[in-house]
């Protein structure tokens, strides 16, 4: 039997070489000269070069509120920055004049910042001393595209990647960070220095965990009483004008700030000021004796929120009231994680309504019922943990929660609970704590005591073992959000976040323990954790995210360190 060659087969070789032999893949087949995080969708770059940026270099925009101050605050980085990657770029510089102009151009200069809006920009930078042109349909799109430029920006004096072409857009429209601010207090610069780098992450969400059972400090006009009695301290308070400011510096970062005030459960900070409407507040108190790992780390009894007393309802519309008057989002985080049931149990009112056949799920119903019309009648669309839907005692029905106004963020179950949400028919924001919860900086031993060869009584001790072990940069970059999801079903889950819960985090190291495991998820939600071949990255991610870190630390981010510098010195 003689053999014959298909044309089909003779195609496949074809198109086979050609796609070894493309340019792109060369450049990527050497080590990238230049690290842009997070990698942008498409870049083209045929023949990498550099090019001088003039003394005199402007950057030409339309005038906009926020666009304005973020093109002056790049103009003075890029003229300043004189960044020294760890591996200099061994970039020839054209012979062409120094550039002198970015020129921006939008076409929808009015658009707000708001959930979903457009961030796709292009930007082209030519190698022949043209100017260089960035278009993006919005302001904030724009500034997208400025960060990308300035990361392209190197050395003294200083010089820019040319002859390259960027069309990037996110694949997720939701990408933010949770800070908890209630187990332990942060300054109003720790919060804006935290925007600053969500901003130079291409993240675009601040979600802040206001308040919980540990504290209140925020300061609200209609309940003054709150922060007065439950602040940490005096100084340990967020002012409306403090709101402002991190709101308003949001802005012109491109970054939203989507409030928390979480309840009915997480409230126990509310009763100092209104005993009457928190059940279990009494839990707060610790025996001597307890367990040093509890005090550490795990909750007090959380004290809830009582929802059969009238009183709550009243306290709770004027928080509400106040906090959406604060912070303009579309978007309303109104809590309801982790009811606790022997909290509520403690309650004498909800011990006779349990004692006639009426249950859990009902009262949180009746809270639900009494205050989410209200929030929408504010006109937001409301975030609730999974718990109002997925909790296995106490959650509510479905049908009290309207889809198109609600938005359930998941985080336990990894991706089996973002399943069960959109299965519901709701949109989900995931934040499964299997890879996305930065606590947990230390406090992960499962060991034995008697491991140690110590007299008896030793006792390792450890930061609270509850919060499981430490999450690598690596497992938030790997993580698929719609793993084992339909295309269709894909298109309901919204984005993610990391969260740092704070019950062992505070200013000290707030940015080593979210930088740079967050520029891990800020990649993977933008342009995702796959090659052009669809293979997982590695050694490539390796070597950029260690330049990123490194940029962002002389850009005054405390982003702890991935390798040791011999690695620069010796690679692979
Ligand atoms: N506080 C609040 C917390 C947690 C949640 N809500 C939490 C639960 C489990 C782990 C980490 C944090 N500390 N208000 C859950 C959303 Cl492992």
């Amino acid at each position: 039997m003689g053999y014959t060659i298909s044309p089909l087969f003779i195609s496949t070789i074809i198109i086979f070489t050609i796609t070894i032999s493309s340019p792109i893949d060369q450049i990527s087949a050497v080590k990238f000269p230049i690290e842009i995080w997070p990698k942008p969708t498409i870049f083209q770059w045929p023949t990498p070069q550099a090019i001088w940026i003039s003394p005199n270099f402007a950057i030409y925009s339309p005038n906009h509120r926020y666009l304005t101050p973020a093109v002056n605050r790049y103009l003075r980085q890029i003229l300043t920055e004189h960044h020294r990657p760890l591996i200099t770029p061994s970039l020839n510089i054209t012979s062409s004049p120094p550039l002198a102009a970015l020129t921006i151009t939008i076409s929808d200069a009015a658009a707000p910042l708001t959930h979903g809006v457009n961030e796709s920009y292009t930007l082209n930078i030519p190698s022949t001393g043209g100017g260089a042109a960035l278009t993006a349909e919005t302001a904030w799109g724009a500034m997208r595209g400025l960060e990308t430029f300035s990361q392209l920006v190197y050395s003294n004096p200083s010089r820019v990647a040319c002859g390259l072409y960027i069309s990037d857009v996110p694949l997720f429209v939701h990408r933010g960070i949770m800070l908890d601010t209630s187990r332990n207090y942060y300054g109003v610069e720790d919060l804006l220095r935290l925007i600053r780098a969500i901003s130079m992450n291409k993240l675009n969400v601040f979600h802040w965990h206001i308040t919980d059972s540990h504290s209140f400090p925020l300061v609200l006009p209609s309940e003054p009483e709150l922060s007065a009695k439950s602040a940490y301290t005096e100084e340990m308070k967020y002012m409306a004008a403090d709101v402002k400011n991190v709101v308003e510096y949001g802005m012109e970062y491109g970054v939203r700030v989507v409030p928390e005030i979480d309840m009915p459960a997480h409230t126990g900070s509310w009763a100092e000021a209104y005993p009457e409407i928190v059940t279990c507040a009494d839990m707060f108190w610790w025996p001597a004796e307890a367990e040093w790992t509890d005090r550490l780390a795990a909750e007090p009894g959380t004290g809830q929120l009582n929802p059969l007393h009238p009183k709550t309802y009243e306290v709770v519309k004027n928080v509400i009231h106040d906090v959406v008057s604060m912070f303009p989002d579309q978007l309303y985080h109104a809590g309801a994680d982790e009811i606790t049931p022997n909290c509520w149990k403690t309650d004498p009112s909800i011990q006779t309504f349990l004692s006639k056949n009426g249950t859990l799920s009902q009262i949180l119903e009746t809270f639900i019922n009494s205050t989410l019309p209200y929030i929408l009648s504010l006109n937001r669309t409301v975030i609730y943990w999974e718990d109002v839907l997925l909790d296995e005692n106490v959650k509510v029905n479905p049908s009290l929660l309207p889809p198109e106004k609600v938005i359930l963020q998941s985080w336990n179950n990894g991706p089996n609970n973002t399943k069960r949400i959109i299965d519901s028919g709701y949109r989900a924001i995931v934040s499964s704590s299997d890879f996305y919860y930065l606590d947990c900086g230390h406090g992960d031993f499962l060991g034995n005591d008697s491991e140690y060869n110590q007299p008896p009584g030793f006792d390792q001790g450890n930061g609270g073992s509850w919060c499981g072990p430490f999450k690598t940069w690596q497992m938030i970059y790997n993580y698929d959000i719609t793993y084992g999801l339909t295309e269709a079903e894909s298109k309901m889950v919204l984005g993610g976040e990391v969260a740092l819960w704070s019950e062992q985090a505070d200013s000290t190291v707030m940015d080593s323990r979210i930088w740079p495991r967050a520029s891990a998820l800020a990649e993977a939600l933008w342009s995702g954790n796959r090659d052009e071949m669809g293979n997982k990255r590695f050694a490539e991610v390796t070597d950029r995210l260690n330049e990123w870190r490194y940029r962002m630390v002389t850009r005054g981010i405390g982003a702890e360190p991935i390798q040791p510098l011999w690695c620069i010195k010796n690679p692979g």
